[in-house]
Protein backbone atom coordinates (compact mmCIF):
# COMPACT_ATOMS: atom_id res chain seq x y z
CA UNK A 1 0.00 0.00 0.00
CA UNK A 2 2.89 2.34 1.23
CA UNK A 3 5.02 1.55 -2.07
CA UNK A 4 2.22 2.32 -4.92
CA UNK A 5 1.45 5.75 -2.32
CA UNK A 6 5.03 6.74 -3.06
CA UNK A 7 5.42 5.65 -6.38
CA UNK A 8 1.96 7.48 -7.38
CA UNK A 9 3.43 10.60 -5.54
CA UNK A 10 6.81 10.41 -7.67
CA UNK A 11 4.91 10.05 -11.07
CA UNK A 12 3.56 13.32 -10.08
CA UNK A 13 6.75 14.86 -9.07
CA UNK A 14 7.80 13.61 -12.58
CA UNK A 15 5.04 15.26 -14.39
CA UNK A 16 5.68 18.54 -12.59
CA UNK A 17 9.21 18.44 -13.29
CA UNK A 18 7.93 18.18 -17.26
CA UNK A 19 5.94 21.24 -16.39
CA UNK A 20 8.44 23.17 -15.27
CA UNK A 21 10.76 22.49 -18.13
CA UNK A 22 8.53 23.18 -20.87
CA UNK A 23 7.11 26.65 -18.56
CA UNK A 24 11.16 27.52 -18.83
CA UNK A 25 11.41 26.61 -22.43
CA UNK A 26 8.59 28.80 -23.06
CA UNK A 27 10.23 31.53 -20.77
CA UNK A 28 13.20 31.09 -23.06
CA UNK A 29 12.04 31.61 -25.89
CA UNK A 30 9.58 34.66 -24.78
CA UNK A 31 12.98 36.29 -23.75
CA UNK A 32 14.97 35.37 -26.90
CA UNK A 33 12.27 37.70 -28.63
CA UNK A 34 12.44 40.45 -26.02
CA UNK A 35 16.12 40.59 -26.84
CA UNK A 36 15.08 40.56 -30.81
CA UNK A 37 13.13 43.18 -30.27
CA UNK A 38 15.46 45.53 -27.79
CA UNK A 39 18.24 44.92 -30.50
CA UNK A 40 16.17 46.82 -33.32
CA UNK A 41 15.52 49.32 -30.47
CA UNK A 42 19.20 49.60 -29.78
CA UNK A 43 18.27 48.90 -25.83
CA UNK A 44 20.45 47.15 -23.30
CA UNK A 45 19.27 43.14 -23.02
CA UNK A 46 20.00 43.66 -19.16
CA UNK A 47 17.43 45.53 -17.17
CA UNK A 48 18.40 45.36 -13.17
CA UNK A 49 14.95 47.83 -12.46
CA UNK A 50 12.70 45.26 -14.85
CA UNK A 51 14.67 42.01 -12.55
CA UNK A 52 13.50 43.46 -9.29
CA UNK A 53 9.68 44.01 -10.02
CA UNK A 54 9.87 40.61 -10.97
CA UNK A 55 11.44 39.74 -8.10
CA UNK A 56 8.81 41.74 -5.70
CA UNK A 57 5.70 39.96 -7.82
CA UNK A 58 7.10 36.99 -7.23
CA UNK A 59 7.76 37.17 -3.32
CA UNK A 60 4.38 39.08 -2.93
CA UNK A 61 2.87 35.82 -4.41
CA UNK A 62 4.74 33.40 -2.48
CA UNK A 63 2.53 31.07 -0.34
CA UNK A 64 5.23 28.60 1.00
CA UNK A 65 6.48 26.13 1.59
CA UNK A 66 9.41 27.90 0.19
CA UNK A 67 10.67 30.83 1.69
CA UNK A 68 11.46 34.43 -0.13
CA UNK A 69 14.74 33.75 -0.27
CA UNK A 70 14.84 30.29 -1.82
CA UNK A 71 12.25 31.50 -4.26
CA UNK A 72 14.13 34.59 -5.07
CA UNK A 73 17.67 32.68 -5.23
CA UNK A 74 16.02 30.22 -8.01
CA UNK A 75 14.14 32.77 -10.21
CA UNK A 76 17.94 34.64 -10.36
CA UNK A 77 19.07 31.21 -11.58
CA UNK A 78 16.14 30.95 -14.37
CA UNK A 79 16.74 35.20 -14.98
CA UNK A 80 20.27 34.50 -15.47
CA UNK A 81 20.20 31.29 -17.84
CA UNK A 82 17.84 33.47 -19.59
CA UNK A 83 20.17 36.31 -19.76
CA UNK A 84 22.75 34.00 -21.00
CA UNK A 85 20.70 32.73 -24.03
CA UNK A 86 20.47 36.76 -25.12
CA UNK A 87 24.19 36.81 -25.01
CA UNK A 88 25.01 33.74 -27.13
CA UNK A 89 22.77 34.51 -29.78
CA UNK A 90 25.13 37.60 -29.68
CA UNK A 91 27.73 35.67 -29.85
CA UNK A 92 26.94 34.17 -32.76
CA UNK A 93 26.31 37.17 -33.96
CA UNK A 94 30.09 38.27 -34.04
CA UNK A 95 31.11 38.95 -37.97
CA UNK A 96 34.48 37.42 -36.30
CA UNK A 97 33.25 34.00 -35.53
CA UNK A 98 32.74 30.50 -36.85
CA UNK A 99 29.27 30.60 -36.62
CA UNK A 100 29.08 33.43 -39.00
CA UNK A 101 31.43 31.93 -41.04
CA UNK A 102 32.28 28.96 -41.27
CA UNK A 103 35.53 28.57 -44.21
CA UNK A 104 38.83 30.04 -42.82
CA UNK A 105 39.62 33.65 -43.70
CA UNK A 106 42.27 33.78 -46.29
CA UNK A 107 44.73 36.59 -46.63
CA UNK A 108 46.79 37.69 -49.60
CA UNK A 109 49.99 39.56 -48.50
CA UNK A 110 51.92 39.87 -51.53
CA UNK A 111 51.63 36.25 -53.02
CA UNK A 112 51.73 34.85 -49.95
CA UNK A 113 48.11 33.45 -48.42
CA UNK A 114 48.04 33.24 -44.61
CA UNK A 115 45.77 30.71 -43.29
CA UNK A 116 45.71 28.47 -46.02
CA UNK A 117 46.84 25.45 -43.80
CA UNK A 118 50.54 26.12 -44.73
CA UNK A 119 52.90 27.45 -41.88
CA UNK A 120 54.22 30.92 -42.48
CA UNK A 121 56.55 33.34 -41.14
CA UNK A 122 57.37 36.95 -40.16
CA UNK A 123 61.04 37.97 -39.18
CA UNK A 124 62.49 41.20 -38.79
CA UNK A 125 64.19 43.29 -36.01
CA UNK A 126 62.65 44.24 -32.82
CA UNK A 127 63.35 47.84 -33.87
CA UNK A 128 64.25 49.41 -37.31
CA UNK A 129 67.03 51.37 -36.76
CA UNK A 130 69.00 51.78 -39.72
CA UNK A 131 68.51 51.15 -43.54
CA UNK A 132 71.99 49.18 -43.15
CA UNK A 133 70.28 46.69 -39.94
CA UNK A 134 67.36 46.14 -41.35
CA UNK A 135 68.68 45.40 -45.30
CA UNK A 136 70.81 42.90 -43.26
CA UNK A 137 67.86 40.98 -42.14
CA UNK A 138 65.69 41.77 -45.40
CA UNK A 139 68.34 39.73 -47.74
CA UNK A 140 68.38 36.62 -44.82
CA UNK A 141 64.70 37.01 -44.85
CA UNK A 142 64.65 37.04 -48.79
CA UNK A 143 67.31 34.27 -48.99
CA UNK A 144 65.42 31.73 -47.57
CA UNK A 145 62.37 32.43 -49.83
CA UNK A 146 59.77 34.05 -47.32
CA UNK A 147 57.72 37.11 -47.69
CA UNK A 148 57.59 39.26 -44.23
CA UNK A 149 59.60 41.16 -42.81
CA UNK A 150 58.87 42.95 -39.19
CA UNK A 151 60.55 46.16 -37.98
CA UNK A 152 59.22 48.45 -34.97
CA UNK A 153 58.97 52.34 -36.17
CA UNK A 154 56.91 53.45 -33.58
CA UNK A 155 57.84 51.57 -30.47
CA UNK A 156 55.17 51.65 -27.11
CA UNK A 157 58.16 50.80 -24.16
CA UNK A 158 57.64 50.55 -20.43
CA UNK A 159 59.84 53.59 -19.80
CA UNK A 160 59.59 57.08 -21.37
CA UNK A 161 63.21 57.35 -21.44
CA UNK A 162 63.54 54.22 -23.35
CA UNK A 163 64.30 54.67 -27.43
CA UNK A 164 61.16 55.10 -28.88
CA UNK A 165 61.52 54.02 -32.30
CA UNK A 166 62.43 56.34 -35.67
CA UNK A 167 58.47 57.22 -36.33
CA UNK A 168 57.68 58.20 -39.83
CA UNK A 169 62.04 57.88 -41.51
CA UNK A 170 61.59 53.85 -39.87
CA UNK A 171 58.68 53.56 -42.14
CA UNK A 172 60.67 55.14 -45.23
CA UNK A 173 63.04 52.81 -44.44
CA UNK A 174 60.90 49.87 -44.52
CA UNK A 175 59.63 50.38 -47.16
CA UNK A 176 62.61 51.12 -49.40
CA UNK A 177 63.84 47.86 -48.09
CA UNK A 178 60.14 45.79 -49.19
CA UNK A 179 60.72 47.59 -52.93
CA UNK A 180 64.68 46.45 -52.91
CA UNK A 181 64.01 43.19 -51.98
CA UNK A 182 60.14 42.84 -53.08
CA UNK A 183 58.91 41.75 -49.36
CA UNK A 184 56.18 42.64 -47.59
CA UNK A 185 56.38 44.78 -44.30
CA UNK A 186 54.75 44.92 -40.94
CA UNK A 187 54.99 47.51 -38.33
CA UNK A 188 52.81 48.81 -35.90
CA UNK A 189 51.30 52.02 -35.40
CA UNK A 190 50.11 53.66 -32.12
CA UNK A 191 47.81 56.25 -32.78
CA UNK A 192 44.72 56.67 -35.50
CA UNK A 193 46.58 59.64 -37.04
CA UNK A 194 48.78 57.88 -38.52
CA UNK A 195 47.16 55.20 -39.72
CA UNK A 196 46.83 56.75 -43.41
CA UNK A 197 50.13 57.82 -43.43
CA UNK A 198 51.54 54.49 -42.38
CA UNK A 199 49.20 52.51 -44.94
CA UNK A 200 51.68 54.38 -47.65
CA UNK A 201 54.58 52.63 -46.68
CA UNK A 202 52.96 49.18 -45.09
CA UNK A 203 51.62 46.00 -46.42
CA UNK A 204 50.67 45.23 -43.20
CA UNK A 205 49.53 47.55 -40.23
CA UNK A 206 50.74 45.54 -36.66
CA UNK A 207 48.56 46.98 -33.67
CA UNK A 208 50.40 46.14 -30.62
CA UNK A 209 49.38 44.00 -27.34
CA UNK A 210 49.51 47.81 -25.53
CA UNK A 211 47.01 48.71 -27.98
CA UNK A 212 44.68 46.05 -28.09
CA UNK A 213 41.68 47.83 -26.49
CA UNK A 214 42.64 51.32 -28.20
CA UNK A 215 39.27 51.13 -29.68
CA UNK A 216 39.74 54.06 -31.57
CA UNK A 217 43.07 53.07 -33.03
CA UNK A 218 40.86 49.73 -33.91
CA UNK A 219 37.87 51.46 -35.74
CA UNK A 220 40.63 53.12 -37.61
CA UNK A 221 42.32 50.14 -38.66
CA UNK A 222 39.04 49.19 -39.69
CA UNK A 223 38.29 51.37 -41.86
CA UNK A 224 41.44 50.98 -44.43
CA UNK A 225 42.38 48.52 -46.84
CA UNK A 226 45.00 46.44 -45.75
CA UNK A 227 45.51 44.00 -43.60
CA UNK A 228 45.80 44.19 -39.90
CA UNK A 229 48.32 41.86 -37.45
CA UNK A 230 46.54 42.30 -34.10
CA UNK A 231 48.70 41.37 -30.87
CA UNK A 232 46.73 39.37 -27.51
CA UNK A 233 46.87 41.96 -24.92
CA UNK A 234 49.24 41.11 -22.30
CA UNK A 235 46.19 40.50 -19.93
CA UNK A 236 43.12 40.07 -21.94
CA UNK A 237 41.54 37.14 -21.97
CA UNK A 238 40.22 35.38 -25.37
CA UNK A 239 36.96 36.69 -25.31
CA UNK A 240 38.56 40.48 -24.54
CA UNK A 241 40.82 39.84 -27.89
CA UNK A 242 38.36 38.48 -30.18
CA UNK A 243 36.25 41.40 -29.19
CA UNK A 244 38.86 43.74 -30.89
CA UNK A 245 39.40 41.85 -33.84
CA UNK A 246 35.47 42.59 -33.74
CA UNK A 247 35.84 46.60 -33.90
CA UNK A 248 38.17 45.90 -36.54
CA UNK A 249 36.12 43.71 -38.55
CA UNK A 250 32.82 45.80 -37.75
CA UNK A 251 34.24 49.04 -39.90
CA UNK A 252 34.66 46.62 -43.00
CA UNK A 253 38.21 45.46 -43.13
CA UNK A 254 38.05 41.54 -42.14
CA UNK A 255 41.89 40.90 -43.33
CA UNK A 256 43.05 40.47 -39.94
CA UNK A 257 45.74 37.82 -38.27
CA UNK A 258 45.26 37.29 -34.59
CA UNK A 259 48.43 36.87 -32.73
CA UNK A 260 48.88 35.27 -29.21
CA UNK A 261 52.03 36.55 -27.36
CA UNK A 262 52.03 35.41 -24.18
CA UNK A 263 50.05 36.99 -21.36
CA UNK A 264 51.53 38.29 -17.87
CA UNK A 265 50.74 34.98 -15.05
CA UNK A 266 52.74 34.71 -11.55
CA UNK A 267 55.51 32.95 -13.75
CA UNK A 268 58.92 34.16 -14.30
CA UNK A 269 61.35 31.82 -16.05
CA UNK A 270 59.75 33.15 -19.02
CA UNK A 271 58.89 37.10 -19.98
CA UNK A 272 55.27 36.28 -20.80
CA UNK A 273 53.57 32.98 -20.41
CA UNK A 274 52.76 31.51 -23.74
CA UNK A 275 49.03 30.65 -24.05
CA UNK A 276 49.43 27.97 -26.56
CA UNK A 277 46.03 26.67 -25.88
CA UNK A 278 44.78 30.01 -27.01
CA UNK A 279 45.55 29.01 -30.91
CA UNK A 280 43.15 26.08 -31.25
CA UNK A 281 40.47 27.87 -29.21
CA UNK A 282 40.99 30.82 -31.70
CA UNK A 283 41.08 28.67 -34.93
CA UNK A 284 37.83 27.14 -33.30
CA UNK A 285 36.30 30.73 -32.40
CA UNK A 286 36.90 32.41 -35.50
CA UNK A 287 37.61 32.30 -38.66
CA UNK A 288 41.34 34.38 -38.65
CA UNK A 289 44.06 33.45 -39.08
CA UNK A 290 46.53 32.47 -35.83
CA UNK A 291 50.08 33.55 -35.91
CA UNK A 292 52.50 32.82 -32.23
CA UNK A 293 55.06 35.18 -31.51
CA UNK A 294 57.61 33.48 -29.92
CA UNK A 295 59.87 36.18 -28.98
CA UNK A 296 57.77 38.49 -26.96
CA UNK A 297 55.75 35.21 -25.32
CA UNK A 298 59.40 33.64 -24.24
CA UNK A 299 61.67 36.08 -24.29
CA UNK A 300 64.26 33.92 -23.96
CA UNK A 301 66.60 32.80 -27.24
CA UNK A 302 66.97 29.50 -26.24
CA UNK A 303 63.08 28.50 -26.22
CA UNK A 304 62.08 30.67 -29.12
CA UNK A 305 62.63 27.24 -31.35
CA UNK A 306 60.71 24.29 -28.78
CA UNK A 307 57.72 27.26 -28.72
CA UNK A 308 57.54 27.83 -32.21
CA UNK A 309 57.32 24.30 -33.19
CA UNK A 310 54.54 23.79 -30.06
CA UNK A 311 52.85 26.49 -32.18
CA UNK A 312 52.68 24.88 -35.68
CA UNK A 313 52.26 21.75 -33.92
CA UNK A 314 48.84 22.91 -32.01
CA UNK A 315 47.73 24.41 -35.63
CA UNK A 316 48.66 28.34 -35.37
CA UNK A 317 49.28 29.62 -39.20
CA UNK A 318 52.32 30.95 -39.14
CA UNK A 319 55.09 32.57 -36.23
CA UNK A 320 56.97 35.89 -35.43
CA UNK A 321 60.68 36.23 -34.25
CA UNK A 322 62.56 39.06 -33.89
CA UNK A 323 66.01 38.74 -35.83
CA UNK A 324 68.94 41.32 -35.49
CA UNK A 325 72.64 41.25 -37.13
CA UNK A 326 74.09 42.09 -33.33
CA UNK A 327 71.47 41.63 -30.97
CA UNK A 328 74.04 42.72 -28.15
CA UNK A 329 73.88 46.27 -29.18
CA UNK A 330 70.29 46.37 -30.12
CA UNK A 331 68.18 49.33 -29.22
CA UNK A 332 65.45 47.11 -27.42
CA UNK A 333 64.51 43.83 -26.75
CA UNK A 334 68.20 42.57 -27.28
CA UNK A 335 68.29 39.84 -24.74
CA UNK A 336 65.93 37.84 -27.27
CA UNK A 337 66.05 38.12 -30.94
CA UNK A 338 68.48 36.06 -33.10
CA UNK A 339 71.40 36.61 -34.68
CA UNK A 340 71.71 35.99 -38.08
CA UNK A 341 73.55 32.99 -37.61
CA UNK A 342 70.97 31.38 -34.98
CA UNK A 343 67.96 32.82 -37.33
CA UNK A 344 69.40 30.44 -40.45
CA UNK A 345 69.21 27.47 -37.60
CA UNK A 346 66.41 28.25 -36.46
CA UNK A 347 64.68 28.24 -39.73
CA UNK A 348 66.29 24.93 -40.84
CA UNK A 349 64.95 23.14 -37.68
CA UNK A 350 61.63 24.45 -38.11
CA UNK A 351 61.63 23.22 -42.19
CA UNK A 352 63.18 19.93 -40.80
CA UNK A 353 60.24 19.32 -38.26
CA UNK A 354 57.51 19.90 -40.32
CA UNK A 355 55.88 16.60 -41.82
CA UNK A 356 55.63 16.58 -45.54
CA UNK A 357 52.25 17.29 -45.76
CA UNK A 358 53.10 20.38 -44.30
CA UNK A 359 55.83 21.23 -46.42
CA UNK A 360 56.01 25.01 -47.37
MN1 LIG B 1 60.47 43.44 -29.57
Amino acid sequence: MGNHELDQLRKQVEEINLELLNLINKRAELVQEIGRVKETGGVNRYDPVRERKMLNLIKENNDGPFEDKTVEHIFKEIFKAGLNLQQDNHQKALLVSRKKKPEDTVINIKGELIGDGKPHFVFGPCAVESYEQVAQVAKSVKEKGLTLLRGGAFKPRTSPYDFQGLGIEGLKILKKIADEYNLAVISEIVTPNDIETAVEYLDVIQIGARNMQNFELLKAAGSINKPVLLKRGLAATIDEFINAAEYIMSQGNGNIILCERGIRTYEKATRNTLDITAVPILKQETHLPVFVDVTHSTGRRDLLLPAAKAALAIGADGVMAEVHPDPAVALSDAAQQMDLNQFDNFYKEILASQPAARAF
